[in-house]
């Protein structure tokens, strides 16, 4: 088994238990349900808060609890990117690493039964590629969805297209109830896009420079008309490449934002010559993670911003930022002979997330209010490096964390902005010191690192670089302890007992981009 978070993590340490009572506190000013990235039923019209609440990627309250599944049926692509190597992963929604197994829709389908089987956080079922999920005429996409909407009808549909073969789709999109699509536009001027796009294939006829990115352009925001009008919720992918459209993805934000896209994830450029890509080869180099957040921060007010994105493989399963599609290759479902369809597990584990989250939200404003009639605006916001495993919680020891989760924490609330994927520093029971130097430029930006363990030495290089380790929340809720954390801490500022941290340019990990560790 992998390690994805068991009913029992997520309400607690042990038994399972039903969420606390709490003081519940009328919403006031910038709570952390409507700042940013995080958001909640509070501001949302309830049809669509019932269609994001369990999908991990359009909702960032949901990545802690729930997991997707890619079903890889999609080879072909119509379009190049030039950070694209079609022997790698489709980049933009995935990370470079061969597909390990393309497969047809019955495959496919039997894949994901397996799996719902035994990962009751299962949500969301999405074909990302390796190529183009609408290349080709769509046949193994949409033959996959008609299938799987009949044998498994709780699981949600997703998809996601470079967008050249968007408009010629959407009915078929409606047909299927596919109630989400990311469509990755990086730019809304072809001067820009022909730096990004060599070519597209369209009406049987390659295009080259600004007519392929003008073509694109227009498919790509007829498309998003087209799925918006139709009330299909639709996230933009852009990929944020420093040089090339690092300024212009405010102007991207603004015009997807016009035609009614849901949600905006800018994501780094991944960027190696190991890949082969065009910008590897030619020493493009991907944003450092201050680059992405000023971007980010200046994009916040127009489409709303999902910061979780993990640029998973297209034949992902698990929770974001894990990768269980090894415990799921074609022999091992093979071998398991029929399987049926049984919803009972997931719907016992949504049930209880339902009960857990309407007692979150309320404790978390309760912590913030506190935060905010003790600490005022005074203090500048500080960013806390967190071990988890999931459900929200600090439960995962500084040793074994393969990536940080980042939160923003100020007078105005906690909030995720991020996460730094990191090598894992102790195996076998041992630390790496060269792993650890690793983790601390990851995480250098921030003023603390919470965690449900820590070795001494990892501690005492934590400190020595100037982050605080800080184990005393070990097991509980990431944002209220966050609150409680910098309450204390603007207290330990107005004392003179410590300093502000001044800000680093932490690293973005861009290297074997996969969780599966051996
Ligand atoms: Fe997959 Fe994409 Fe659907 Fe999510 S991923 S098709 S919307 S179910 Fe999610 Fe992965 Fe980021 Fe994509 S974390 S790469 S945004
Ligand atoms: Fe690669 Fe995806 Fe671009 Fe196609 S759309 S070239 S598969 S990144």
């Amino acid at each position: 088994m992998g390690n994805v978070i068991s009913l029992d993590s997520i309400l607690g340490v042990g038994e399972l238990k039903a969420p606390a009572e709490s003081t519940p506190v009328e919403s006031s000013g910038c709570s952390s349900s409507s700042c940013g990235s995080s958001d909640g039923p509070a501001d949302m019209d309830p049809a669509v808060w019932d269609k994001v609440k369990n999908h991990p990627c359009y909702s960032e309250e949901a990545h802690h609890y729930f997991a997707r599944m890619h079903v890889a049926v999609a080879p072909a692509c119509n379009i190049q990117c030039n950070y694209c190597n079609r022997k790698y992963d489709c980049s933009n929604e995935s990370r470079p690493g061969v597909v390990s197994e393309k497969l047809t829709p019955d495959q496919a389908i039997k894949k994901i039964l397996a799996v719902a089987q035994d990962i009751p956080q299962l949500s969301v079922i999405g074909i990302a590629g390796p190529g183009d999920s609408l290349a080709a005429g769509a046949k193994n996409t949409f033959a996959t969805f008609e299938h799987l909407q009949k044998k498994a009808p709780d699981l949600k549909l997703c998809l996601s297209t470079n967008g050249l073969a968007l408009p010629d789709n959407v009915d078929r999109i409606a047909q299927y109830n596919i109630d989400h699509v990311t469509i990755t536009i990086n730019m809304v001027d072809p001067e820009v896009g022909a730096q990004i796009y060599p070519w597209i294939f369209h009406k049987h006829k390659r295009w080259t420079g600004l007519d392929a990115a003008k073509i694109l352009h227009e498919h790509q925001m007829l498309g998003l008309e087209m799925l918006t009008a139709r009330g299909i919720l639709v996230k933009v992918n852009s990929v944020m490449i420093p040089g090339v459209n690092d300024e212009h993805l405010l102007a991207v934000n603004k015009a997807v934002k016009a035609r009614g896209a849901f949600l905006h994830n800018i994501m780094p450029l991944i960027s190696d010559p190991a890949h082969g890509t065009h910008f590897g080869l030619t020493g493009q180099r991907g944003p450092t993670a201050q680059e992405l957040k000023v971007v980010q921060d200046a994009c916040e007010g127009g489409a709303k911003l999902m910061r979780h994105c993990r640029q998973c493989r297209a034949d992902a399963v698990g929770l974001l930022g894990e990768d269980r599609g090894d415990e799921f290759t074609a022999d091992k479902i093979e071998a398991m002979g029929e399987i049926g369809y049984d919803d009972e597990a997931r719907r016992t584990y949504r049930e209880h997330v339902e009960a857990e989250r309407s007692g979150r939200h309320a404790s978390k404003a309760a912590a913030q209010a506190d935060v905010q009639e003790a600490v005022g605006s005074a203090v500048d916001p500080i960013l806390i490096a967190v071990a988890t495993k999931g459900g929200e919680r600090i439960n995962e020891h500084f040793g074994h964390a393969k990536e940080f989760q980042i939160y923003e924490v100020g007078p105005q609330g906690a909030k995720f902005v991020g996460h730094r994927r990191v090598d894992q520093y102790c195996e076998g029971g041992s630390g790496d010191d060269d792993t650890l130097d690793t983790v601390l430029s990851a995480i250098n930006d921030c003023t603390a690192v919470f965690v449900a363990k820590i070795g001494g030495c990892p501690s005492k290089s934590l400190e020595s670089a100037g982050i605080e380790p800080v184990d005393r929340f070990a097991f509980e809720y990431i944002e209220e302890s966050a609150l409680a954390y910098f309450k204390d801490y603007a207290e330990r500022l107005g004392q003179g007992s410590i300093q502000a941290r001044a800000g680093q340019d932490a690293v973005i990990r861009t290297g074997a981009l996969t969780a599966k560790r051996a």
